[in-house]
């Protein structure tokens, strides 16, 4: 088979490279603003720099393509509040590009990234897939309206489509030097530093974090089935931040300082994911504990 990966030297689309690597002809696409060829290292891919703003490259590309994992974005809710139109061109134009190559190419099916962003304050947990989205940034905003484009494209234009709802992704490759990294990514680093971490707020509020070889495994389920729609992808468990921190520092073997700051603005206070559907349609569950994720990432840190 040949796969297309967008964003493919990113952190997610890296590990589906990855994975896909040495059974498949692969193809990453990426534009290098927040991935880096050394994500590539060890990988058997064919590497086309550039982005998937750039419509006339993608129908060059996805050529020949049986499945595209669309990755490429701007993943970024803090700058999608600062530059909606920037992060509108990546995340909504971008992906209508992707959904049009892949029609005009003859794919068979787009798996692509959506986010548990879309979700918003609502305050109902767990959070179902069927229930109304609260769009609280132009983040979720696009990523909804991406869903509703892979729909329409579905229906319009028979391309299969599946978009995977991320929670809280890490694992080794997230980039800890970036200011809009994952707090997974964050901690680790200052605690392997001895460096003071810092908890926004009184650290009760919860996350559901998933660990990215299993969301590696969420993208080639939706990939290989027939199914089309919105998938949760999380592990289906609330962990709170506090606790989180702890079992870091057991991980590393090493404590460092907590220093508790004001609650980061327009932090959401609870998110925990309902992942049936993704159990029932896609037969993918999640496979690693917290703990075990956590332990590779603090290796790779
Ligand atoms: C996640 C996604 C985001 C979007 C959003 C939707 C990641 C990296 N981001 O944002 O793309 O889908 O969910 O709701 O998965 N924190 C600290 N100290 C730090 C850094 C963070 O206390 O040094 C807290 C932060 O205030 C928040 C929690 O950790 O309460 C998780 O923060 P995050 O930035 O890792 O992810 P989140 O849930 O805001």
């Amino acid at each position: 088979m040949r796969y297309i990966v967008t964003g493919g030297a990113g952190f997610i689309g890296s590990h589906i490279a990855e994975a896909l690597s040495g059974k498949h002809e692969i193809v990453v696409i990426d534009d290098l603003s927040s991935g880096h060829c050394e994500n590539l290292k060890g990988i058997d891919c064919e590497f086309v720099e550039g982005s998937i703003t750039d419509l006339a490259l993608l129908q060059e590309t996805f050529a020949g393509a049986d499945g595209v994992f669309h990755q490429a974005a701007i993943a970024s809710v803090p700058r999608s509040v600062e530059d909606p139109l920037a992060t509108h061109a990546v995340n909504l134009t971008g992906t209508l590009n992707v959904l049009i190559a892949a029609r005009d190419c003859g794919v068979r099916k787009v798996v692509m990234a959506s986010s548990a962003a879309v979700y918003g304050e609502n305050p109902e947990l767990p959070k179902r897939e069927e229930m109304a989205p609260d769009l609280l940034s132009p983040y979720a905003a696009q990523k909804l309206s991406d869903e509703h484009y892979a729909a329409v494209f579905s229906k319009l234009y028979g391309l299969s489509t599946v978009c995977l709802r991320y929670f809280n992704v890490f694992g080794p490759r997230q980039d800890p030097s970036s200011p809009y990294s994952g707090v997974i990514s964050i901690f680790g680093s200052r605690i392997l530093e001895g460096e003071p971490i810092t908890i926004h707020g009184d650290g009760g509020q919860t996350r559901d974090f998933v660990y990215v070889r299993d969301v590696v495994q969420a993208n080639l389920r939706a990939m290989a089935s027939d199914a089309e729609g919105v998938f949760n992808i999380a592990r289906g468990e609330q962990t709170d931040l506090n606790t989180l921190a702890r079992t870091m520092m057991q991980a590393a073997g090493k404590g460092v300082e907590i220093r508790y700051g004001p609650p980061r603005g327009g932090d959401i206070r609870h998110s925990l994911a309902e992942i049936s559907r993704s159990r029932e349609v896609l037969g993918w569950r999640p496979e690693y504990a917290i703990q075990t994720g956590l332990a590779e990432t603090m290796r790779w840190i």
